[in-house]
């Protein structure tokens, strides 16, 4: 269900090809039919010479000795083919590819299309005009061509200038199309959902925005006119050569390692730092604008979160707020379609490159002020790389606004908050929940008596309790927790101020959003710990893995990829893996290929939909030659398996086991006699590692159940119970209640008490 918005499933190319960028020189004006895109290897500089001989494009960002992929005719396939090279297919058709890019599906909606810069500029105005109240058109400057670098500022009520800004833009290499895309579709976003979303209408009003979705505008049309796969910008360097690379044009480290002076190199840096309209025209509006906190310049493609530096391996002197806000905003892309992007310093993330814009942007220290800068490199992997699927933009684009939301948020953030108390699942009416949160200081001190603790059970207004102050940033409260018969859950949120008067919440957004546990006393009606095969079966029609990988119940043995250990706690030793390894085996000795293996429960029944499902899952597929491309299809079914619904498809490479739990019915699956699930893992791209796991399958929920004497569940309040109740009586007045104690707090306070003993002695009596 997760990615049924065109998400990674929806897209079908061949997966073979690592994710790399288009270096290399330009095919000018050509018409690409009938072009391909292979693998070559190279094993020296000899075989290099010849293959440069004959390719007019390597794609690769380093060309040397290895694999390399480049686009190729059908003549210099034959030529490659005699000159003995052995080639990997990894796009068969280029053309077809380019020719969906051009298509404007009119009648569509806007952003299911990419869109020409004439296109472009006429929606902008058009939201200028929609929302003039929280939009104006923004100029930020002009191109050498003399076209317009056109976006929007937008802003709610108040002075703008005094309010954190954030400044975004895309298309600052001509051909990556998703950038402009994706940054209109944010802009779209912002204005549409202002009024309604109230994260967005908080950001909106307490920031002012700057969204540029064309920086390289000459560029931009002249891959829609001229030569697709265009990067630089259009200056005539005077010696029959075109273009500078604007990303190696910012003053900052100008001219060093990962850029050239070659004027017909693509990543060509120009004569001088801002010898370029349009990177000077950035650096202008940077410096004029002196509250702005957050950049993000937009690239395609390799799903990558990039920050300073670019031309040294030196960490910069933030590196610890780049990684906290950059591994933050990374979570926040991977929630909405589970595309992991990776994030780190550019230098050693993605390959050197000096006189980036983010670089520039946070190293130049304008206005003596830190600015949040980075780079995000947006959709594919390299499946389809600049030729991206316009049915991506929309994903991206929502998985990008999450990332940017969280972004302007943080960047001002006066204190930072986090739970080092761990939530237990559901809670017992009656016992006392103690969370612990540790509060940070950002861009304000923390003071020590200023943290609250905000509940409710009813779903009504909270209730404020003062966290105590335990030293060393760390704040407590002990929650009584009630009754399960209000909205059955405990919600609740931390706020705490800080030493200017700035406050900060947790959840992040708090209190917008909020913790939710049940409250209740756990049932369960089913459970398998795999420690017998209980009617679990093995294989379907079209089940084509080799044997070595097909499901099997053992106690695993661990590699790189495959747990050590079951889920299920001791004794439990088994578990359901693809594929048994043997100590010291190859990672990929066992693993799944050449097709899928399947794995079903047995039929069970389920006698209503209140019912949950969960399951310890482990799924691998980040080791190997062709990391991510595969995954794990878990699907459910309520006729005994002859209709299937999908519960998950799993991408995400934990390294552990993940528990996922569900409710059939918020699949689409009612409840019936005649339940059934479908675990499938499948290795559809070859070179890929993919080890699947699945234990501890259980069926159970969360019932309301208040403090009834009755500690050892036997349905009788008796003597039995009492030599429990004695030892609850024995804690510290006023300050906690165990889940076990929970039975006896009548009362729903904070004490196990005489009043409880009371209370007790009339049940027991009766
Ligand atoms: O090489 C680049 O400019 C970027 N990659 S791309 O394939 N989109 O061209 C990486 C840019 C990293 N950021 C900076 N150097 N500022
Ligand atoms: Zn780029």
């Amino acid at each position: 269900m997760r990615f049924a918005n065109g998400g990674s499933r929806a897209f079908t190319i061949v997966v073979v090809c690592a994710g790399c960028l288009f270096f290399g020189s330009t095919i000018q004006g050509k018409q690409y039919d009938g072009y391909k895109i292979v693998q070559v290897t190279v094993n020296n500089q000899d075989e290099l010479s010849r293959l440069e001989s004959i390719v007019e494009t390597i794609m690769n960002c380093h060309i040397g000795v290895g694999t390399l992929e480049v686009v190729v005719s059908p003549e210099q396939l034959d030529a490659l083919q005699n000159a003995g090279f052995a080639t990997v297919a990894c796009v068969d058709d280029v053309a077809p590819l380019m020719a969906k890019q051009m298509v404007v599906q009119r009648g569509a909606s806007f952003h299911d299309a990419y869109h020409t810069l004439a296109e472009i500029h006429t929606q902008i105005q058009q939201f200028a005009i929609d929302y003039p109240a929280i939009a104006q058109l923004q100029s930020f400057g002009t191109s050498l061509d003399d076209r317009d670098l056109l976006g929007l500022r937008i802003t709610g009520p108040g002075d703008g200038s005094q309010k954190p800004g954030v400044f975004f833009h895309g298309g600052q290499h001509a051909r990556e199309w998703i950038g402009p895309a994706s940054v209109l579709y944010m802009m779209d976003q912002l204005l549409t959902n202002y009024g309604t979303d109230p994260l967005i209408t908080r950001l909106v009003d307490e920031r002012e925005w700057f969204i540029l979705p064309v920086m390289n505008p000459d560029g931009y049309e002249f891959t829609w006119v001229d030569t697709r796969l265009w990067r630089k910008n259009r200056r005539n360097n005077g010696d029959g050569t075109f273009g500078v690379d604007l990303n190696r044009n910012w003053a900052q480290g100008w001219g060093g390692e990962g850029s050239d002076s070659a004027t017909n190199s693509e990543i060509y840096r120009g004569p001088s730092p801002f010898s370029e309209p349009e990177s000077a025209a950035m650096r202008d509006f940077v410096w004029a604008h002196d509250n702005i906190a957050a950049y993000i310049d937009f690239h395609n493609y390799s799903e990558l979160l990039l920050w300073p530096w670019g031309n040294t391996n030196a960490l910069n002197p933030d590196n610890p707020e780049f990684q906290f806000i950059g591994s933050r905003m990374a979570e926040r892309i991977a929630d909405e379609h589970g595309h992991q992007y990776v994030y780190g310093p550019i230098y050693s993330t993605i390959y050197p490159a000096s006189g980036g814009s983010c670089d520039w942007v946070y190293g130049a220290n304008i206005n003596d002020r830190f600015i949040f800068a980075i780079a995000i490199e947006l959709r594919d992997e390299g499946q389809a790389g600049f030729l991206l699927p316009p049915e991506q933009i929309v994903p991206t684009g929502e998985e990008n606004l999450a990332a940017v939301l969280y972004m302007a948020h943080a960047v001002s953030e006066p204190l930072r908050i986090e739970l080092v108390s761990s939530i237990p699942p559901s809670l017992a009416s009656g016992e006392t929940l103690t969370v612990t949160a540790q509060v940070i200081p950002h861009l304000e001190q923390v003071v020590t008596n200023d943290v609250s603790f905000y509940y409710r059970d009813d779903g009504g207004s909270f209730t404020e309790l003062a966290m105590s102050s335990l030293g060393a940033n760390l704040f407590s409260v002990n929650v009584p927790v009630q009754d399960c018969s209000g909205t059955g859950k405990l919600e609740f949120y931390v706020e705490a101020t800080g030493n200017l008067g700035g406050t900060a919440g947790y959840p992040t957004y708090a209190p917008l959003e909020f913790v939710a546990v049940p409250i209740g006393r756990a049932q369960s009606l089913l459970k398998y710990d795999m420690e017998t095969t209980a009617g679990w079966t093995v294989g379907d029609v079209g089940d084509t893995a080799s044997a070595v990988g097909v499901w099997v119940r053992v106690d695993p043995v661990g590699t790189l990829a495959q747990p050590e250990n079951d889920y299920s706690p001791p004794p439990g030793i088994r578990c359901w893996v693809t594929g048994q390894g043997t100590v010291g085996g190859a990672i990929g000795a066992s693993d799944v290929d050449n097709g899928k293996t399947t794995l079903f429960s047995p039929v069970f029944s389920l006698p209503d939909d209140t019912w949950d499902i969960s399951y310890a899952r482990w799924y691998s597929n980040d080791q190997g030659s062709a990391p991510n491309a595969d995954q794990m299809d878990i699907s459910i079914s309520n006729d005994g398996g002859a209709v299937w619904e999908v519960v998950e498809f799993v991408a995400e490479n934990a390294n552990a086991w993940v528990v996922h739990q569900f409710k059939p019915i918020d699949v689409g699956v009612p409840a019936s006699a005649q339940m059934k699930l479908r675990f499938v893992a499948s290795d559809l791209a070859s070179g890929s590692i993919v080890e699947a796991g699945i234990d501890e399958f259980v069926v159970s929920k969360t019932e309301c159940n208040l403090p009834d004497g009755d500690a050892n569940e036997d349905d009788l309040v008796n003597l039995s119970d009492v030599t429990t109740i004695a030892a609850c009586m024995n804690g510290p007045a006023g300050t906690s209640v165990s889940s076990q104690c929970a039975y006896f707090n009548f009362d729903l306070d904070r004490d196990v008490d005489m009043d409880d003993y009371l209370e007790f002695m009339t049940r027991f009596g009766s």
